[in-house]
């Protein structure tokens, strides 16, 4: 018995030790053994040796990731050091540095790719079946190589290769909101992962990590700091660490810029003025980039926030927006560095409708940028809702820069605890048509500068990233890095596609365990939307933090900071009317866009509430009164949640027990919080709309004065 009990100990340490703990903190790059031998078979076949091309340290990071990936898959029988001059061989350069041979073999194939775009083709030479894996620039090839190992990942043939594939979007970048005492504003997995106490000497390598991680998705830019800046990050005592930062980034292709708070120049430079016409003002930021450029040749550049939430910006001298950006964009402009100007702006003077304000400080504005200003907007008019449509804003500068922002972190989407599989939200945006150009100018061609011909292109995602070990806070949240980068990379990709390469990646190949889960996944925004803001509702969360419901807020200084401002229930209906009876909001986009949200029987009834006002009575499509459908809505997302459990619950096989447990247990607190948003909001609302909860909908289990009692004083990310 004893002996069993020993034998059984062994064996479970020694083979069962890969299922059951897995951190992950390898995210996407899991580089699984290939238990499929003929598929081993094959890849080992086609991959006798490897031969690097070039000595850059970018080369040599390939090279490391192709000999840890590979050997990782294909076990001890793959050699990343092979001599074997004689066998199929896989060899990876730029183009600069392959020989002739095999330039040769590659046709036009680089006039097709852009700097960093990448291709990667199998060729037979003297009997023997090569890949190669090349680009214009190193960091095409690194591109190139984490693109190879997925194949292998997601147990692809790799015998008659030949993609072509390039990045759409110029600055694929992340934004930290990270702040310098390490807090992270929005931030739900942890603290900030710079420790800027111990930099510069103390280069965690986590640094690395994350670098090669984006690497991998093709994300070439990061923004350390918060968009709400502290001037400090521009002295010296910091730009040191910065640089130290700059300096692990780079061979992976990324590239470090920072918020640049407005009134720096009184708070570090001893002036009396941030007046971008002033003289001395100009000459301080023009001195100060050269001092960044001095330790940091390929700085990106600056995001600012202007004029919004309190934050300094031009208008405090009576000065607009292209004053103050192209200010900083002469500065920067000799050194090739970008201004990503936020289209945030969230005065205290315009209140008849929150969502109108940008519009009108951009637009008319169109064509007096510099070339290096790109105006940043977030992907809707008020602020990352579960559900926004798209903003007004898309499409319509035809000689201004675009930006898209996204949030990839969940302020508004049940924090780190929510599954949300955001891909399926960015993908409805950049699909979106603004008709400015006629049918099919969806927001994806403005951002890839297609529609009207842009040269500086870029999207930035508002990162999930903190310290904690799985990076995210949740296993699952790390889709949304992934998918974001992706989009990124290509906006045309589908939410779909993405989903099933990174279950692929980051779990299992098993189509029992990625059809159910690509499913439920497919399906959580949806229940996000369903069971906090259905039809159109936006902005009920609870103040500051925006954990849980309060759709009861009223009680705030400022009109739009509370929720009663944003659904306007009353006794006859709810909704806020942006159509021309209300706040004529509609008017800011294409007049055939304008013309769907105007009208009842055209707008999609997921964004009914956004544009009108209707009353309790008012019938849906399915035949039921608003009432009734709004809380069959609110069920619906509960029951959704419930759905995806029961699919988790069927997965244990197929995961390992650390990852398992972790989602399980986070999906069964947001399904109590699916269920807490829908009474909260049902019995409030109730009030209202003086009618019965209908069939179908579960009684609440508390009273409204429950809801309205809880108080969250230390909620994360406040
Ligand atoms: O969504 C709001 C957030 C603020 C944030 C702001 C912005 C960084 O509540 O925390 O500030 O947007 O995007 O600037």
């Amino acid at each position: 018995m004893f002996k069993k009990i020993i034998f059984f100990l062994t064996f479970s340490i020694v083979f069962c030790n890969n299922i059951s703990a897995n951190d992950g903190y390898n995210l996407w790059l899991q580089y699984r053994f290939i238990e499929n031998a003929s598929l081993r078979e094959e890849y080992l076949k086609a991959l006798e040796k490897l031969s690097p091309s070039g000595n850059s340290e970018t080369i040599n990071i390939a090279l490391k990731e192709l000999d840890k990936g590979l050997s990782s898959m294909l076990g001890s029988e793959f050699s990343s050091t092979s001599t074997n001059n004689n066998g199929n061989t896989l060899i990876f350069g730029a183009k600069a540095n392959l020989p002739e041979d095999v330039i040769l073999q590659l046709g036009n194939a680089f006039n097709e790719i852009n700097e960093e775009g990448y291709v990667i083709r199998s060729y037979s030479l003297k009997g023997k079946n090569h890949i190669v894996i090349t680009g214009n620039s190193d960091i095409g090839v690194l591109y190139g190589v984490y693109n190879f190992l997925k194949l292998l990942q997601t147990n692809k043939s790799i015998e008659k290769l030949n993609i072509i594939d390039s990045p759409k979007i110029k600055v694929r970048i992340l934004n930290h909101w990270d702040n310098l005492d390490r807090t992270v504003e929005r931030g739900y997995a942890g603290f900030s992962i710079w420790d800027w106490h111990r930099l510069p000497d103390y280069l965690d390598p986590r640094y690395t990590d994350y670098a090669r991680a984006n690497a991998s998705v093709g994300i070439n830019g990061t923004v350390l700091n918060n968009v709400n800046a502290n001037a400090l990050i521009l002295t010296p005592q910091y730009l040191e660490k910065v640089e130290a930062l700059a300096n692990v980034f780079r061979p992976y292709g990324i590239k470090v810029y920072l918020t640049a708070r407005f009134s720096a120049p009184i708070e570090i430079g001893g002036l009396k003025t941030a007046d971008p016409l002033d003289a001395d003002v100009i000459k301080w930021w023009k001195e100060k980039t050269t001092e960044i450029y001095k330790r940091i040749p390929d700085f990106g550049g600056f995001v600012v926030k202007a004029n919004s939430e309190g934050q300094p910006g031009p208008q405090d001298y009576n000065r607009n927006h292209v004053d103050g950006a192209n200010m900083l964009a002469d500065a920067l402009a000799p050194f090739n560095g970008i201004i990503m100007w936020r289209a945030f702006v969230y005065s205290e003077h315009d209140t008849t409708d929150r969502a109108k304000q940008a519009y009108p400080e951009f637009v008319p504005y169109d064509g007096q940028f510099k070339d290096n200003v790109i105006i940043q907007v977030k992907n809707g008019a008020i602020d990352f809702q579960p559900r926004e449509p798209f903003h007004p804003m898309f499409g319509a500068m035809p000689k201004t820069p675009i930006m898209m922002e996204f949030q990839i972190t969940q302020e508004y989407l049940g924090f780190s605890t929510h599954s949300v599989f955001l891909p399926t939200m960015y993908e409805e945006t950049l699909q979106s048509d603004t008709y400015r150009k006629g049918k099919g100018s969806i927001v994806a061609k403005d951002l890839d500068g297609t529609l009207h011909n842009k040269r500086l292109t870029g999207m930035a995602g508002v990162s999930n990233i903190g310290n904690d070990i799985n990076w995210t806070g949740n296993p699952m949240l790390q889709a949304n890095w992934y998918g974001y980068g992706r989009l990124a990379w290509d906006p045309y990709l589908s939410a779909e596609s993405i989903a099933d390469e990174w279950l692929r990646l980051t779990f299992s190949n098993n189509k029992n365990f990625i059809e159910p889960v690509k499913e439920m996944m497919l399906n959580s925004r949806e229940a996000v939307v369903n069971y906090m803001t259905p039809l159109g509702l936006h902005h009920i969360m609870d103040t500051g933090h925006h954990y849980g419901p309060g759709p009861w807020v009223s009680n705030l200084s400022r009109p739009e900071w509370n929720p009663v401002y944003y659904h306007k229930a009353d006794s006859l209906g709810i909704g806020f009317d942006r159509t021309p009876t209300g706040s004529n909001a509609t008017e800011q986009y294409a007049p055939e866009v304008a013309k769907v949200y105007n009208d009842l029987k055209s707008i999609s009834e997921k964004d009914l509430l956004w544009f009108h006002h209707v009353t309790w009575d008012y019938k849906l499509k399915n035949g039921k009164t608003l009432w009734d459908g709004m809380a069959l809505k609110y069920q619906e997302g509960v029951d959704q949640v419930a759905s995806m459990i029961k699919t988790w619950n069927q997965m244990e096989s197929y995961v390992d027990t650390e990852r398992y447990n972790n989602i399980k247990m986070l999906l069964n607190i947001q399904y109590k919080e699916a269920k807490w948003w829908r009474d909260a909001c049902l019995l409030y609302f109730q009030q209202y709309s003086k009618r019965p909860l209908p069939e179908g909908v579960e009684k609440p289990s508390q009273t409204l004065e429950y809801f309205q009692s809880l108080k969250f004083p230390f909620a994360p990310g406040n």
